[in-house]
């Protein structure tokens, strides 16, 4: 079999049609305002407040910051329990806010946190959980929030796959006290660059405004000791054209996850993420296999760098594990995070976007049976 002529990657960023960010960019211009909270930047957030069925909607430059902010600004203190199954993004917001990652294993289904392995590492300075919606697939919210509500802990939620999932009808933004949502190019839908915090405590939304720009009141006041994490207008025109979208992409990738699945099923050593349950409305943001190497024929490694000789470029996200990394090594963990370790060591995210075609779909998945036939 050929090689791809033109790389494929894991992801491509959906653009709109060219004229309609032109359109835009007009309006742009005849206001000749930029950034600090312009027109298209609150038009943005009218509509996404009613995306999310609530006020209480706070947009930022990236998720990373604005996950960083959301933890300044509940002023969170001591440990917190989260994930070393994820973008190392979300442990770095703990990092800059002084408060200690306590990591816990994941379960075995969906990859996020294990509520009962959260509940066991409860110590008298755990402040908060941060749990991570990985490849947007939902966290067991109802027992977080029941382990939350018994130990007085803050629930926050680092959503950055999920935008668009629901969960019974409800936003899944709606479940614990913050989730924030990246809008990079490399998630399903996107800002070129951008963020968004939604939490159930509207006294937040003032806090949050003057983090992200540089703690200003007014002209005069300065209250806080914020940042510039602030959304520029170009960046919210994105946001505002690829909402329209939205569901055309969800349904998109919900045809590529079904090539995948019909191709791949059975095929021995693939083992594809377990369907979501029928309550859950699921974005179909990534498309995760594991590799499991005896029943394969080969590591996931060597899958990822045979795959890469036909032009295609799967990522081992999230390997490695945030524990093996430099920087949180020295961090102790009671926890031996069996699951996580083995998930690492066999996650393969495989291309899935809007503008992939099903042919290309289906070559992808005939190049994996061969590959593992070698
Ligand atoms: N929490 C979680 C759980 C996250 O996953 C992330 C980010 C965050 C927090 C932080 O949110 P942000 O601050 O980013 O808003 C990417 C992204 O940079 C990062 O946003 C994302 N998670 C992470 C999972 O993936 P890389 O290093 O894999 O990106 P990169 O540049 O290698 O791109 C991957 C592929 O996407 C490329 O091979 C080609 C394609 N691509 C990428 C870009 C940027 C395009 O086709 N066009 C593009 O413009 O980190």
């Amino acid at each position: 079999m050929k090689p791809f002529e033109k790389p494929v990657y894991v992801t491509r960023p959906y653009l709109p049609p060219i004229e309609e960010y032109m359109s835009g960019l007009q309006e742009i211009w005849d206001n000749q305002w930029l950034t600090n909270n312009g027109p298209v930047l609150q038009r943005f957030t009218k509509q996404l407040e009613v995306f999310f069925k609530t006020p209480n909607v706070c947009l930022f430059n990236n998720g990373t910051l604005a996950l960083q902010l959301g933890l300044q600004g509940m002023r969170l203190t001591g440990e917190v329990i989260t994930t070393p199954f994820t973008f190392v993004a979300t442990t770095h917001t703990l990092y800059w806010n002084k408060l200690r990652p306590v990591f816990v294993d994941i379960e075995p289904d969906h990859y996020t946190l294990d509520p009962e392995k959260v509940e066991a590492a409860i110590t008298p300075w755990t402040s908060t959980i941060l749990a991570v919606h990985v490849f947007g697939s939902p966290c067991q919210v109802k027992k977080l929030a029941d382990i939350a509500h018994r130990h007085n802990l803050t629930l926050i939620y680092d959503a950055a796959h999920a935008f668009g999932v629901e969960i019974d009808g409800v936003p899944i933004a709606k479940y614990g006290d913050l989730s924030m949502f990246s809008f990079h190019p490399t998630k399903l839908y996107h800002s070129i660059e951008g963020g968004a915090l939604v939490f159930s405590d509207p006294g937040y939304k003032k806090i949050f405004d003057y983090l992200k720009n540089f703690g200003f009141a007014s002209e005069t006041e300065v209250v806080m000791p914020g940042t510039n994490a602030k959304m520029n207008e170009f960046q919210a025109l994105m946001g505002i054209l690829g909402l329209k979208r939205l569901d055309e992409l969800i349904e998109k990738g919900r045809e590529i996850e079904t090539i995948y699945r019909e191709r791949l099923t059975g095929v021995p050593g693939i083992q594809l993420p377990l369907v979501q349950s029928v309550n859950v409305h699921y974005n179909f943001a990534y498309m995760p296999i594991e590799v499991h190497e005896k029943e394969f024929g080969m590591s996931r490694d060597r899958l990822y760098e045979e795959l890469r000789k036909y032009n295609i470029f799967t990522r081992r996200y999230f390997y490695p594990l945030l524990t093996d990394f430099a920087c949180y090594k020295y961090v102790q963990t009671n926890d031996p995070l069996t699951i996580a370790k083995g998930v690492a060591a066999r996650i393969l995210c495989l291309p899935t976007y809007y503008t992939i075609d099903a042919n290309s779909v289906d070559r992808i998945c005939e190049l994996i049976i061969k590959i593992g036939k070698q």
